[in-house]
């Protein structure tokens, strides 16, 4: 069968329990892709079966086996990491360049990652007079959003495959194409049948099944607050394990001395950095009163140079957002910014010049935002940047942690000693100071309500891991 039409179960693809269907559309254009079947409870459960009867021979083996196996994952992505942009870009909106360097080229790096460190993690450990097993917490229910579609995918899956679970993947339904593409690859990748399994469907009805399904030992959703609370409420109510990866509204603080034009330059560039929708965006930036006008300037004068376009065009930074709802959302938000008597410096609610139609959204200045309006609070989820001002340091620390997120934040000082001593301060999972890069090595995740757990890394390893002592 085409691999378009059904499900990815126990090795190979068959069809849908049901014959519901998602319909993929192309954000930069309002147009159907493609028509993606929408699986049930009854999808989810075969998926589980098949990921139950895989675990105990993916557990039992030898680690350095598995990331040979993911190893081979990795080289299947890179070696179609052209379509699989291409499929980004369609399905998501997201620039051609930025599609190949970051939404495919990050993964590939991070399966490269779990293919060494399946290979080297030291899963046997001795403490005393025991030894203590690290070991597989079993069958993972996988649950993604589409903001990044394979990075996502790839950062659930490949630490799971390296701690020896089997897993089941239910991706976002704006985005399921690069999701199969990410099976297809799995296949060429000869990983065993039963160990990696993908079921699309709606959240509530698919997601939601695989949450609550017995079978599933741990699990793990990346996606908005509401949804990942009611993910906890059902992991803590079967005594499972869950790990959450929730929104952010997270601070870029600039403190006197700081390199101004650099701090806002590149503020400016991340919050338009997929068109808003990454997690950890630096929504909130901090400005000393003596500077604030000064940087609110630059950011108008920065901004300028973010157009939005046809994300297949060259040299376009900004595509469409995803989908209709989104795109409501985020204008919401702009009206509800001006409604509360934020100063509106650049951008606004109006579709950008020349972009009637698709989910384009104008990349928006704010000033004068106070800690109470509802675009300092809410995640907005799109290219929207609001300027708040502090008097003294202490005040900049109650602004920057006044928040029920704690996903990341970033520092500007004239120093990094200074820089970091500040970021110690910030309630964040990761605090980029003077700039610094993302580290594929380094944890990430949420403080407060921005989640549970740790992905990346060695401690996005652990969160696959259940420890067992034997005595002596
Ligand atoms: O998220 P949902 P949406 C935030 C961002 C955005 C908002 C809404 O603020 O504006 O969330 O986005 C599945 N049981 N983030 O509506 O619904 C769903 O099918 C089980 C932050 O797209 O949380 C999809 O696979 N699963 C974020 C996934 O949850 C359910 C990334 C995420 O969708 C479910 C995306 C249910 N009852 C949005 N309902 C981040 N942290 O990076 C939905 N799902």
């Amino acid at each position: 069968m085409n691999a378009h039409d059904g499900m990815y179960i126990d090795g190979s693809w068959r069809p849908a329990a049901g014959s519901g269907t998602i319909e993929v559309v192309n954000p930069a254009d309002e147009q159907v892709i493609a028509t993606v079947p929408a699986g049930d409870a009854e999808d989810v459960d075969a998926a589980v079966r098949a990921a139950r009867a895989a675990l105990p021979g993916w557990a039992a083996t030898p680690p350095a086996r598995r990331g040979e196996y993911i190893a081979a994952l990795r080289d299947a992505l890179a070696a179609r990491q052209e379509e699989i942009a291409a499929t980004v870009t369609a399905e998501l909106g997201a620039p051609t360049g930025f599609a190949t360097r970051v939404h495919t080229g990050l993964p590939i790096a991070v399966a490269g990652s779990y293919a060494e460190l399946a290979a080297t993690h030291p899963f046997e450990e001795r403490i005393g007079t025991s030894t203590v097993l690290h070991e597989s917490v079993g069958v993972v229910g996988a649950i993604t959003p589409w903001n990044y579609p394979l990075h996502q995918v790839v950062a659930k899956v490949a630490p799971a495959l390296a701690a020896g679970c089997t897993v089941v993947l239910k991706p976002a339904e704006d985005t399921p194409l690069t999701a199969r593409l990410f099976a297809e690859c799995v296949h060429a990748a000869g990983i065993p049948a039963g160990v990696f399994n993908l079921v699309t469907g709606l959240g509530p009805v698919a997601g939601q099944a695989l949450a609550e399904h017995p079978g599933v030992d741990l699990v793990s959703f990346t996606g908005s607050t509401a949804v990942g609370k009611r993910i906890g409420a059902i992991a803590g109510a079967a005594v499972k394990r869950v790990a959450l990866e929730l929104g952010g509204k997270s601070a870029n603080v600039i403190l006197p001395g700081a390199d101004l034009a650099k701090a806002v330059a590149a503020n400016v560039a991340d919050v338009c950095r997929n068109t808003g929708q990454s997690c950890n965006a630096l929504t909130r930036t901090l400005v000393h009163a003596d500077q604030y006008e000064e940087a609110v300037a630059l950011a108008a004068a920065a901004v300028a140079e973010f157009v939005p376009g046809d994300p297949t065009a060259p040299g376009v930074r900004v595509g469409p957002v995803v989908n209709a709802k989104q795109h409501a959302r985020v204008r919401g938000y702009i009206d509800r910014g001006i409604e509360e008597g934020a100063r509106l410096v650049a951008g606004g609610p109006a579709a950008p010049e020349g972009r009637d139609k698709g989910y384009y959204v104008a990349p928006t200045v704010f000033a004068d935002v106070t800690p109470e309006m509802t675009i300092a609070r809410e995640e907005i989820f799109g290219p929207v940047l609001s300027f708040l001002k502090y008097e003294d340091e202490e005040e900049a620390v109650r602004i920057a942690n006044g928040t029920v997120y704690g996903l990341a934040a970033a520092v500007w000082a004239a120093d990094e000693e200074r820089a970091a001593a500040f970021a110690r301060r910030l309630e964040a999972g990761q605090v980029e100071v003077n700039g610094g890069g993302f580290n594929i090595l380094a944890p990430f995740g949420g403080y407060k309500e921005s989640g549970v757990g740790r992905e990346l890394g060695v401690h996005g390893l652990g969160e696959y891991l259940q420890t067992k002592s034997l005595q002596f």
